[in-house]
């Protein structure tokens, strides 16, 4: 006889062998490039493409917590999307809504925390609603933090962080010699949380496109030609795989 245990998600067959592996990283950052491509290839509207994609989030952010990846970062939307087509933009801006909708349940299911990084005061207020609402939801889980990039630039929250840091000093908080590294990471928006060890972009561009630029200074890259809506947790365990080896480079000298 077999019983189905409701609430107890199992792990794939794929993930449950890398989590006793040594070395995942800790906090995964991605590009999830391609996904208007990944439509128009089909002959269906760009718009399609980001659906599919939101899809893929769901995906890959169970089989980082199946992996124990603490942080997974998600550029989800930079400051330079805002140049796209009005109808394609204020798509997108319904996404977070439709994702809480169908998907929240299993991610308090799965322990994940919601979070943001980014200029949130640009973005649409049904969509601020919709995402306040997903991080209260989640704001005492401790497994995966799963971290939206929205609205977010890297060249703009540096700049942020500077003038902060200058309104501080102006107003004697901090001294100038007490400024550091450290201290100076404090006012991004990543402000708590470990860099990203590994950066994955997909859809074959191999670049940064202004995303983690301070944070990433040691994180290692991985890119792929595939495009977002087709990535997938195989995909994934190859680039951990790939960083691993890396690592065990590195150790060997
Ligand atoms: C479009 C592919 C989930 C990339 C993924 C507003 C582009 C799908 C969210 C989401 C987007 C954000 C916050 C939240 C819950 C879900 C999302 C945007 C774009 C930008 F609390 N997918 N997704 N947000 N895309």
């Amino acid at each position: 006889m077999s019983f189905k245990l409701p609430f107890i998600k199992a792990k794939s067959k794929k993930t449950a062998h890398l989590n006793e592996l040594e070395n995942i990283p800790r906090h995964v950052a991605i590009i999830m490039d391609g996904n208007g491509r990944w439509a128009q290839k089909r002959g269906l509207p760009r718009i399609a493409g980001h659906k599919e994609g939101m899809d893929v989030v769901r995906k890959v952010a169970k089989a980082a917590s199946d992996m124990n990846v603490k942080i997974l970062t998600l550029y989800a939307f930079s400051t330079e999307n805002w140049k796209r087509p009005s109808k394609e933009v204020e798509f997108i801006m319904r996404l977070p809504k439709e994702f809480i909708h169908v998907y929240l349940p299993e991610m308090i299911e799965n322990n994940v925390r919601i979070e943001t990084i980014g200029n949130m005061n640009d973005i649409p207020e049904h969509t601020k609603k919709a995402v306040a609402y997903a991080k209260e939801q989640t704001k005492n889980n401790d497994g995966l933090l799963l971290n939206f990039a929205l609205n977010y630039g890297s060249r703009f929250e540096i700049m942020e962080a500077m003038k902060r840091v200058m309104s501080d000093v102006k107003a004697s908080k901090l001294s100038i010699d007490a400024l550091d590294e450290q201290e100076f990471s404090k006012y991004l928006y990543t402000e708590g949380l470990s860099d990203p060890d590994l950066l994955i972009r997909t859809s074959g561009e191999q670049r940064l496109s202004n995303f983690l630029l301070w944070q990433s200074a040691y994180t290692e890259f991985w890119f792929t030609e595939v495009l977002w809506p087709d990535f997938n947790e195989d995909l994934l365990i190859k680039a951990f795989k790939e960083y691993q080896r890396r690592k065990r480079r590195y150790g060997g000298i």
